[in-house]
């Protein structure tokens, strides 16, 4: 599998409304700006820039969010398509309800979500009402119908090709959400004690799928490395080990398509997170044992 070299197709998503905080939009075009060489030939996929459902305070901006999420489905499901393995920046984790959704709809597909966070909020169970909580419940079909309903009807991936890497935030009632749907969680804890290559065992036995989406949140990393997020959580995985992840991911499954999200420059320290988003990024355009 590792073998199988694939075409990429690089979309940008200058998206901050799920996140409800400034920066992160400008994520994309920062990195554009300092690495050509990596982030050049990325499509820009066009957020709305109204406000729209401002004051619905369980799902802020919804119909917005939504709607860029469609987009970003269309354009993903069509590199699919024609062979591509699309390759998601943003922008805050919203977006990947609709890079998953265009995956999904042309093959089954298992997500690996890489995060300090679970992204498993509905509306009911959210805290801050921010949408960038919610993406993995909505793609699980759990919560908003319409979040359920992007791009097409009904869940998008079966929880028992999910599993949650690196969580160590969980809001109280979003842990119900996760028990309820029976997502597979490895916290960080779990990583610290076991060690990371048990761990990748561990991922190797349960996620039984050929195809692999993974949705990388640079808050999985610690604020030390990556300081560039936009809700950061202390400890965390270093940038070796993510690399590590990331080589035993692709020599393991045949990777469908990525999201490299939550990079936000106004909280960067030094250009880290920045360096370690574009050589996160030059091993997923050009993969190598
Ligand atoms: N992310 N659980 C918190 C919330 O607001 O629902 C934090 C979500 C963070 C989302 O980092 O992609
Ligand atoms: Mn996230
Ligand atoms: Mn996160
Ligand atoms: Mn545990």
């Amino acid at each position: 599998l590792y073998s199988e070299k694939m075409k990429n197709k690089m979309l940008a998503v200058p998206m901050n409304l799920g996140a409800n905080k400034a920066g992160i939009e400008f994520g994309p075009e920062v990195l554009e700006e300092y690495y050509p060489d990596t982030f050049g030939e990325m499509t820009y996929i066009d957020v709305e820039k109204q406000r729209e459902n401002f004051n619905e305070p369980n799902l802020k901006y919804k119909n917005t969010i939504l709607h860029t999420c469609n987009k970003l489905a269309e354009a993903t499901n069509e590199a699919v398509r024609d062979g591509f393995r699309p390759i998601t920046i943003g922008g805050d984790h919203s977006i990947a309800l609709g890079s998953i959704s265009g995956v999904s709809l042309e093959k089954e597909i298992g997500v690996i979500w890489i995060d300090a966070h679970g992204d498993m909020n509905t509306d009911e169970s959210t805290i801050s009402g921010n949408i960038h909580g919610m993406p993995l419940a909505a793609l699980l079909g759990a919560g908003d119908r319409d979040l359920v309903n992007c791009f097409y009807e009904g869940a998008k991936i079966d929880p028992k090709n999910v599993i949650i890497l690196g969580a160590r935030d969980l809001d109280v009632k979003e842990r119900e959400v996760i028990e309820e749907l029976g997502v597979k969680v490895i916290h960080y804890d779990d990583v610290m004690h076991k060690g990371l290559d048990h761990i990748l065992d561990e991922i190797k036995d349960y996620l039984k799928i050929d195809n692999l989406h993974i949705s990388f949140d640079v808050d999985s990393i610690d604020p030390e490395h990556a300081p560039g997020v936009s809700t950061p959580v202390r400890l965390g995985f270093s940038p070796e080990d993510m690399f590590k992840t990331f080589k035993f991911l692709f020599k393991n499954y045949s990777i469908s398509s990525v999201d490299i999200v939550e990079y936000n420059p106004v909280n960067d320290k030094n250009g880290k997170t920045m360096d370690f988003v574009n050589e996160l990024t030059e091993f997923v355009l050009n993969p190598t044992v």
